[in-house]
């Protein structure tokens, strides 16, 4: 919040990922936040807003890398150099040449040349976001290759419809038990990833509420006992009094299998539950009885693993057959190689537990993940803009996009399909920032070298601006009318534009708009409505939706944007997931060859992938404690979620910036490592591996296992130091890109192997909350081109 007098300040309501709030105007400029009246548990991260929107890093106009201009399209490895120049140019000069642009490359390499996938984050609001004006646009003007799954949780977008069948696989992500059901039915949580609180802080579309933290201490208070397994202390609320089982990470699966064998073993498991509603209990049964590879799966051998020890695990399964149990696995479990064990493993424990199903038991995943998982579900959906079809069929799992432009024409297989990666030459980015999140940044600058033209749109100059040839500014959510919600959220709030756009930058709608006119599909792409229109209609079908599903009466358009915000009909909170099929599974079979939970999977064992079989198995992943890797880097570097932000979003805020140390991102290392290396609160450090190095500052805390080290993402990457891969400390510049397996090919960038070593001397100064060099076309004409 500003320091500065509030009192002139005008209070505009807004939403966003990080909830509902009010920004404080003075004149043109957000000067505070203050959370909205409505909201039990604001987040801190609107602390951010008012230093983000007003930073230098804004981009004020649209710029042109120099070289581009000068030498036209083409492969360029300097792209990304940290001295680079940008030349500002109008907005008409932008556009033509981004229209010649997009039909050169139409022409010559056809639409599949282009890479459209533009996987991220940005804003929240239910007409200005940002992919689904691009896709809209690039499908209007003929198409592109896309992007598939996400980052957060592609193995359960995977994996799951083949075990659960769809809807479903749909139904886990989108209708687990509530908080409430959990409160009234719940014995025991054993969640596997933790219960984070910062991480309830987001909701995908933002959250009239936060509702997850109250939700949490009001199942606590309600005797809910809670078994958090982490490599953390603190991925849970105080307030939950949770039991903290320290497991070494990428290990869970193992914990998983012990914890089935001893269901087995005891007699504990749930037979008649396993007959009736699953296939391959029996190869699972037989897998963890040691009578397949010959290794029995006791408690013992799960110990030696995970570090548990196995007189808990033992205990543990007791007590999860004794009572209501769910079993909780969360996103960043999965977010590692081999990450479709543990899921699949999470489910058979579940069912051999046999309260699939029933209320507050059986299996999820996600609690603790986002603020909305658990908070209800919206069946009536949301307003929405029509993005059309893409007339063209190619695509690539969105962990392989590195992988696609170093090795165009390249195969690769992906749920039982072997695919070729195609030959892209144009690669546009719209609301994503790959230089946060992709593994590997070193290697996937060298990708963004390959194509011919890069353009990106985005606020501010991120990293991935700076690796564009084209970069056009957006507005931001503040500076537009709008409206959001999250699936499952309370209500539909009206986001008013509070402040006039930065520079000159426009609503991208207002953008494509002026693209496909030149490229002669402007009234496709418009179909004839203003943004405010659009609103309009979006809200309007939505309200007929809502009527035809719930006979809802909403109120209209005017109604609803002068009230602020409307309650979303028809919403729903679950007591049990699948309780039609345990309550017939003749009648309402799942979607999956069997018609039940497939514990084991004949068509995944069919797909005869190496890294994923048929049945949940035990797989060491590399990047692991005691791994061969390990002997070399022997720190487990848990690259988690911010607690400052989301992801790399408003890093300059002053909440963000608040958590640096030395300027850098904090690295929490345990005593133990930290006195082995002789480091203390404070130090500057390098954080390495083969892959590359970062500078980070040292915070020593016992919360953390001993070995495990945990820097989280979001840090701008900065490569402005020739000898540090990033001196902000961005963890990706040291994950791999290799995927969970050949099933899912999902992200696996939340545990690497690392050494952490003093800095010495002067740290190189962060450079990336800068803007880069930019020059007008007058001073280029001055200087002369190349
Ligand atoms: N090592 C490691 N890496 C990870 C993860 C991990 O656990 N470990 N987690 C992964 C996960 S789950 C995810 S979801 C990804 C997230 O990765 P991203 O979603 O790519 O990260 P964001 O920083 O949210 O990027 C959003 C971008 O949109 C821009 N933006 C905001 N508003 C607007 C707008 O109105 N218009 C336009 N054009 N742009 C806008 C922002 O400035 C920002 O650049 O990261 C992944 N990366
Ligand atoms: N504040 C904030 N909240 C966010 C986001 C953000 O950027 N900032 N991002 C949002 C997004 S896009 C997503 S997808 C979700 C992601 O949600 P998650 O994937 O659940 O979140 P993470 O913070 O990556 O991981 C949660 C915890 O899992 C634990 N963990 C890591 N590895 C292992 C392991 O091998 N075994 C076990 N048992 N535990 C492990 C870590 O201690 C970590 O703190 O978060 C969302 N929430
Ligand atoms: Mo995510």
């Amino acid at each position: 919040m500003s320091n500065r007098s509030q009192s002139e300040a005008v209070a505009y309501p807004t939403s966003s990922h990080w909830g509902s709030y009010q920004v404080l105007v003075e004149g043109d400029r957000v000067v505070g936040v203050r959370p909205d009246p409505d909201d039990p548990a604001p987040s801190p991260l609107i602390g951010n807003a008012p230093d983000a929107q007003h930073h230098s890093t804004r981009i004020a106009r649209p710029s042109i890398r120099r070289r581009w201009l000068e030498r036209g399209p083409g492969p360029n490895p300097r792209r990304g150099a940290p001295d680079d120049e940008f030349v500002e140019v109008d907005w008409d000069t932008a556009l033509d040449l981004l229209a010649a642009e997009l039909r050169r490359v139409h022409e010559e390499h056809g639409a599949e040349a282009v890479f459209g996938g533009s996987y991220g984050w940005g804003s929240a609001g239910r007409f200005h976001h940002s992919q689904s004006q691009l896709h809209r646009f690039l499908n209007t003007v003929g198409g592109y290759t896309r992007s598939r799954n996400t980052y957060s949780h592609a193995v359960v977008e995977v994996l799951f419809p083949h075990l659960l069948g769809t809807p479903a696989a749909h139904d886990l992500l989108e209708r687990p038990p509530s908080w409430k059901a959990i409160a009234r039915h719940t014995d025991l949580i054993v969640t596997f990833g933790g219960l984070r609180a910062s991480n309830t802080w987001i909701s995908s579309g933002g959250r009239a509420a936060g509702t997850a933290l109250p939700a949490m201490e009001k199942a606590a208070g309600a005797g809910v006992r809670t078994v958090s397994v982490s490599p953390l202390r603190d991925d849970t609320i105080d307030e939950m009094g949770a039991e903290w089982l320290p497991v070494s990470p990428g290990t869970d699966t193992a914990v998983l299998l012990a914890l089935i064998h001893v269901l087995f073993d005891e007699d504990l498991a749930d037979r008649a539950f396993l007959d009736r509603y699953t296939v391959g209990a029996d190869v699972v049964r037989r897998s963890v009885m040691g009578m397949i590879d010959g290794v029995v799966k006791t408690p013992e051998w799960a110990e030696e693993v995970s570090g548990l020890p196995a007189t808990r695990i033992r205990a543990l399964a007791r007590e999860m057959a004794a009572g209501r149990t769910l079993v909780n696995v969360g996103w960043s479990v999965q977010r590692a190689r081999y990450g479709e064990q543990p899921m699949w493993a999470g489910l058979a424990l579940a069912a051999c537990l046999g309260q699939i199903g029933l209320p507050g038991g059986g299996f999820a995943t996600g609690y603790g993940s986002t603020g909305r998982y658990g908070g209800g579900s919206t069946p009536g959906g949301l307003p929405r803009f029509p993005q059309g079809a893409n007339p063209v069929d190619r695509y690539i799992p969105v962990n392989c996009t590195a992988d696609m432009l170093l090795d165009p024409g390249g195969a690769f297989v992906y749920d039982g399909e072997e695919l070729t990666y195609p030959d892209v030459r144009l690669v546009v980015w719209s609301g994503g920032n790959p230089f946060h999140h992709h593994q590997d940044l070193a290697r996937l600058t060298r990708a963004f070298g390959r194509p011919e033209t890069v353009w990106v749109v985005d606020t501010h100059w991120t990293a991935t601006a700076r690796h564009a040839d084209i970069v056009l500014p957006s507005t931001t959510t503040l500076e537009r009318d709008d409206m959001a919600a999250s699936q499952g959220d309370l209500r539909l709030r009206a986001m008013p534009r509070a402040v006039p756009p930065h520079g000159e930058a426009r609503d991208e709608y207002e953008v494509y708009r002026a693209l496909a006119a030149r490229l002669g599909r402007e009234a496709e792409f418009t179909e004839g409505r203003t943004a405010e229109e659009w609103r309009r209609h979006m809200y309007e079908e939505w309200r007929k939706r809502q009527k035809e599903a719930f006979a809802a009466d909403l109120p209209d358009y005017d109604a609803f944007w002068a009230a602020g915000s409307v309650d979303l009909p028809g919403r729903v909170e679950e007591e049990a997931l699948l309780g039609d099929f345990r309550a017939d599974p003749v009648a309402a079979p799942l979607k999956t060859p069997s018609g039940r939970i497939e514990l084991f999977s004949a068509t995944i064992e069919g797909f005869d992938l190496p890294d994923c079989p048929g049945y949940p198995v035990w797989l060491p992943g590399e990047e692991r404690l005691g791994s061969p890797r390990s002997r070399r880097w022997p720190l487990l570097l848990l690259a988690n979620q911010p607690s400052g932000r989301l992801h790399s979003q408003q890093d300059m805020g002053a909440y963000s910036r608040g958590q640096k140390i030395a300027g850098r991102a904090p690295l929490r290392l345990h005593p133990d490592d930290a006195a082995a290396r002789g480091l203390a609160d404070g130090d500057v450090v390098r954080v390495h591996n083969d892959r590359g190095s970062l500078l980070a500052g040292v915070q020593v805390s016992d919360e953390l296992r001993p070995g495990v080290a945990q820097l989280s993402t979001g840090a701008w990457y900065d490569p402005s130091a020739p000898d540090v891969t990033c001196v902000h400390g961005n963890p990706n510049a040291l994950t791999p890109t290799t995927g969970t397996s050949g099933l899912s090919q999902g992200c696996t960038g939340q545990h690497v192997l690392v050494e952490v070593t003093r800095y010495r001397g002067d740290p190189p100064p962060v450079r990336a909350l800068e803007p880069p060099v930019i020059i007008t076309l007058e001073q280029q004409d001055a200087e002369g081109w190349e």
